[in-house]
């Protein structure tokens, strides 16, 4: 693990082993941080935050210059860095390539605002001038997911960072790799030692000792809804950390009858299959209009059925889902359609017998009390469902605990801009679906989160 700029073992000795999803052999050990070890860390990280610190004393637009030369130099590793997490966490490499370069963006934009960050004058009652002067949070615990290792990182370290902030980062323990990968270059960057802290290591043991800790002054965390409720209460077990949070998402694509059939179908598929679905706000509830349903349920079959999935360092669109529990899971909500009475058109089953492969799965005729329709999946599974008028289609789409993303395919501009003020969700996608770039908030309503990334 990475503990103020050096190598270190865990204080136990203890690793664990980081899966090959592609053939489920063993990669690596890596070593595995328990609460002494977030002791350490945030020691660390509590010491680099101290006034005088080379960091605290640095210019902000020093800080903002080394984000840029980390940017450069995860750009100058590029394709070790994708290879890296196609091994580990199984997406194409062409994606992961692409998700390395998106992170380098993130950091650059961050990067410029490091000196950009201002205060307000305020004309005060009386005889007083008044104004704010923003201040970093300090010690900053984060815990990300595996479905995204590199951006999850990116959008965690870099706004802290041009704040000013301290961090001590857990990367999800199915994938560690890229996150270690990613502690060497930031040392390589020139950041003071103790400015980031990377930890691998699971969630009841490493990620609760840091929520727990009462040096910790903020937790941002991107996971599961469940695991978002515990760290909302330990955040404020011994001290009141603030808090954000990025969690689950059961998101709504809907597609009106005056769309081209071809062209949405298209982005629903993306919507629904980026990432072998593993992706907060996938799109997995595609509401159909009437009109153009037969058809469209034709086209969304037909372009699952061709989406190629495989070993993802060939050229495939899909490799395998990350680990066993979740292709068990995501193979259980398959069994549920089809016994909770959803028509399976395409896909619908596992694909060969190594590694975690599922085949792209659509449903049609699904309902809005189905299981596949109410949870997140976290898998290649579409589900279709039929739709009338506008009215409806807002409260079926709002009837969730969930409010991450949404989208709306329509050449109506009344239509789209309605339906994006009247739907809640955190982002509303029009003609287009999951595009978050670095400019951009992002985050949730309702059971998907607390406050915004980016
Ligand atoms: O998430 P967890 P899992 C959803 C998706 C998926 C489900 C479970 O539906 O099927 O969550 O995935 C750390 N204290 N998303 O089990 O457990 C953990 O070590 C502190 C949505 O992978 O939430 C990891 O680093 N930390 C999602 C991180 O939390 C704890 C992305 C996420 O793990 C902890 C991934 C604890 N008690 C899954 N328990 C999204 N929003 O993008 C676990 N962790």
């Amino acid at each position: 693990m990475f503990i103020n700029n050096e190598w270190v073992d865990a204080v136990s000795k203890k690793t664990f082993p980081t899966i090959n999803p592609q053939d489920e052999t063993v990669i690596a050990q890596v070593a595995e941080a328990d609460k002494a070890d977030v002791d350490l860390a945030v020691a660390a990280a509590k010491k680099a935050f101290e006034r005088y610190s080379p960091w605290r004393l640095m210019d902000a637009s020093r800080r903002g210059l080394l984000m840029l030369k980390l940017a450069e130099l995860i750009e100058s590793q590029a394709r070790y860095l994708a290879e890296l997490e196609t091994l580990d966490c199984g997406k194409p490499v062409k994606d992961a390539e692409d998700e390395v370069y998106y992170a380098a963006s993130v950091l650059r934009y961050y990067a410029g605002k490091a000196d950009k960050i201002l205060g307000n004058t305020i004309p005060a009652d009386g005889e007083v001038m008044s104004f704010t002067l923003k201040e970093p949070v300090g010690v900053c615990g984060q815990i990300i997911p595996w479905n995204y290792p590199i951006p999850m990182i990116s959008w965690k370290i870099a706004p802290a960072l041009a704040a000013g902030c301290t961090i001590v980062l857990k990367p999800a323990e199915q994938t560690p790799l890229t996150a270690l990968a990613v502690a060497a270059l930031i040392k390589e960057a020139g950041f003071p030692p103790g400015v980031v802290n990377v930890l691998p290591g699971y969630g009841p043991t490493a990620g609760a000792a840091l929520t727990h800790h009462p040096d910790v002054d903020k937790i941002a965390f991107t996971g599961s809804t469940e695991v978002g409720r515990i760290i909302l209460g330990a955040a404020s077990a011994v001290n009141l950390k603030r808090i954000t949070l990025e969690l689950g998402g059961k998101s709504p694509l809907v597609v009106f009858n005056d769309a081209d059939v071809e062209k949405a179908a298209q982005i629903a598929h993306a919507a629904a299959f980026a990432n072998a679905g593993q992706c907060c706000c996938a799109g997995t509830r595609t509401y159909v209009q009437s009109g153009i349903y037969d058809q469209f349920v034709k086209k969304a079959a037909e372009i699952a059925s061709k989406r190629s999935v495989g070993n993802p360092f060939d050229n495939v669109q899909q490799g395998p889902q990350i680990d066993q529990d979740m292709y068990t899971k995501v193979l259980s909500y398959i069994t549920a359609g089809k016994e909770g009475g959803a028509k399976c058109v395409a896909g619908g089953d596992k694909l060969g017998d190594k590694g975690y492969y599922i085949k792209p799965t659509v449903f049609a005729d699904v309902t809005d009390n189905m299981k596949i329709a109410r949870e997140e999946i976290f898998g290649p599974v579409q589900s279709i469902l039929k739709f009338d008028t506008f009215e409806e289609v807002i409260d079926r789409a709002n009837d969730t605990n969930y409010g991450l993303g949404a989208g709306v395919i329509t050449n109506d501009i009344t239509t789209a801009l309605s339906f994006a003020k009247q739907v809640r969700a955190g982002s509303i996608w029009v003609n287009t679906y999951d595009h978050t770039p670095s400019q951009t908030p992002f985050g949730g309503f309702k059971d998907s989160g607390l406050g915004r990334e980016l």
